[in-house]
């Protein structure tokens, strides 16, 4: 069982340890932080957000920029101070924002100085924007309130630390709080008993930091153990394969996909650094795992993971992974396979899957917290085997949510954002499967009587509402969209129509 002191300031404790000219953060063109220069730089924003932002223990700081170290030095120095990180993703879009800025009640936003406008225009009210990452005397570092070394706030370990947003079924996101302990809990699971880093490895990964698997496997497992992170704005497979060989990354974080890609790609890329390839945000074929270790040697370290539970909570690493399932309860977690009354099934029947461990879901004020947590079990979503010999075989998603390329995407959302078209009179979004993406996006939509049969047009529409990942590959237009006798949508047909 994991313990933590009462006290407890997570971005303390990840700080504290190594020696100030050890390496944290690489970058292709800001070089390299060392541990020394990040506690000097954490240090003077933490000061400027106390001192000139007037930010207070508790308050909530919103986190928006492309993967730099100066967005961890933020997320670092927001929990020093004692205040909460709310994190986004960078293509969020200003309605997005604006939803998840009233759900966390947040005043302050520490922003990317090339994002700022963007999060201008969505004009949310209260906010005070500060940006980071320029060279103008108003940049949150120049402000430089003080250089002295700032003492942590003593929060307890279990204040919240962190308000991560994910998608509900309804398209109304939904924020999960994580506490101090919670987010050392990650490293102290997961990457302790199955990464087992070590601190020359070299950590990169096309998640990002607003995602909490890029926040794991890019801060919080490379600090736990005082290695270092190349930090990519830009984390494609086709950026990947050359940093991994130009500075010699040895832990790789991405998502089925990506490894897809980088298959394709590979010849020519010497990627002989690599020593653990982990993988998550979607289901890992088998086949994607076996090719894999044919042309590099490599055995993917599959799992999942779940924005409401912080990290990876099923896996299994070197000799225990079984190509084709997730694996088995990542030491300190419990899972189990049930009905939707909570009744266990039987080993090699699919059911629902729950946990318990460390980290727990706690929606912020969202009466959905009754659905994912049951009888202290957590409820993912996702339907599961559990093999006779305890492994956990992945089946589907159990509700609505589409799953591309490792995002998750509430279909729901994707409706409403189309039928805010004045020539949308109804819509119905599904996923449909896809070789490369696992799912894509693919809407029906009813028009209004007269209206252009324009898709193209309806799917610019989309793009400008929502970020572009959520838009739909195809849009199909119907005469009318199948319902029952009670007038329910019945998206299950149109999955079986999309090709389920
Ligand atoms: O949502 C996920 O799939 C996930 C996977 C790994 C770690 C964290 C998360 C949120």
């Amino acid at each position: 069982e994991l313990r933590y002191p009462e006290r407890l300031n997570c971005a303390a404790e990840l700080l504290a340890g190594p020696a100030a000219e050890r390496p944290v953060f690489r970058t292709p063109a800001a070089g390299t932080w060392t541990y020394g220069d990040l506690r000097t730089r954490v240090d003077r924003i933490a000061h400027t957000l106390t001192r000139d932002l007037g930010i207070v223990p508790g308050n909530r700081v919103l986190l928006r920029g492309p993967t730099t170290p100066w967005l961890a030095a933020c997320w670092l120095a927001v929990l020093k101070a004692g205040a909460v990180a709310v994190t986004v993703l960078a293509q969020q879009r200003p309605l997005e924002l604006a939803t998840m800025c009233e759900i966390a009640r947040v005043r302050h936003a520490l922003c990317d100085i090339r994002a700022v406008d963007d999060l201008a225009k969505a004009d949310i009210p209260g906010l005070r924007i500060t940006a980071y990452g320029g060279d103008g005397p108003d940049d949150l570092l120049n402000r430089a309130a003080s250089e002295e070394p700032y003492t942590a706030v003593e929060t307890a370990a279990d204040d919240v630390a962190l308000i991560a947003f994910t998608s509900g079924t309804t398209g109304r996101p939904k924020g999960c709080m994580h506490f101090h302990r919670d987010v050392l809990a990650t490293a102290d699971t997961f990457a302790r008993h199955v990464l087992r880093p070590h601190p020359d490895d070299v950590f990169a990964g096309s998640p990002p930091l607003g995602f909490t698997f890029g926040l794991g496997g890019l801060v919080v497992f490379p600090m736990r153990v005082g290695a270092s992170a190349l930090l990519l704005e830009q984390a494609g497979p086709r950026q990947l394969l050359p940093a991994i060989a130009e500075h010699r990354v040895s832990v790789l974080f991405t998502a089925p996909t990506a490894y897809r890609a980088m298959l394709d790609e590979l010849d020519g890329h010497d990627v002989s650094s690599l020593r653990r390839c982990v993988s998550a945000g979607e289901n890992l074929p088998a086949l994607t795992w076996h090719t894999w270790r044919e042309r590099t040697g490599l055995r993917v370290i599959n799992g999942i993971g779940a924005t409401e539970l912080l990290h990876i909570f099923i896996s299994a690493a070197d000799e225990q992974i079984r190509p084709g399932t997730t694996g088995v309860p990542v030491p300190g977690w419990h899972a189990r396979v049930q009905d939707e009354d909570g009744t266990p099934v039987p080993d090699g029947e699919p059911g629902l899957l729950a946990v318990r461990g460390p980290v727990g879901c706690r929606y912020l004020a969202d009466p959905r917290q009754r659905e994912y947590v049951r009888d202290g079990w957590n409820i993912t979503g996702d339907t599961y085997v559990r093999e006779p010999d305890g492994y956990f075989r992945y089946v589907a998603r159990a509700d609505d949510m589409i799953i591309s390329a490792g995002y998750n995407i509430a279909g729901p959302e994707v409706e409403d954002a189309l039928m805010r078209h004045p020539d949308v009179l109804e819509a119905a979004v599904v996923g449909r499967p896809d070789e490369a993406r696992g799912q894509v996006v693919v809407a029906y939509a009813v028009l209004r009587e007269g209206a252009e049969r324009d898709t193209e047009a309806l799917r610019g529409f989309v793009r400008s509402e929502l970020a572009p990942y959520k838009c739909p590959r195809e849009i199909v237009l119907m005469d009318a969209l199948p319902r029952t006798a009670t007038g329910k949508l019945q998206r299950f047909r149109l999955r079986t129509a999309s090709g389920h």
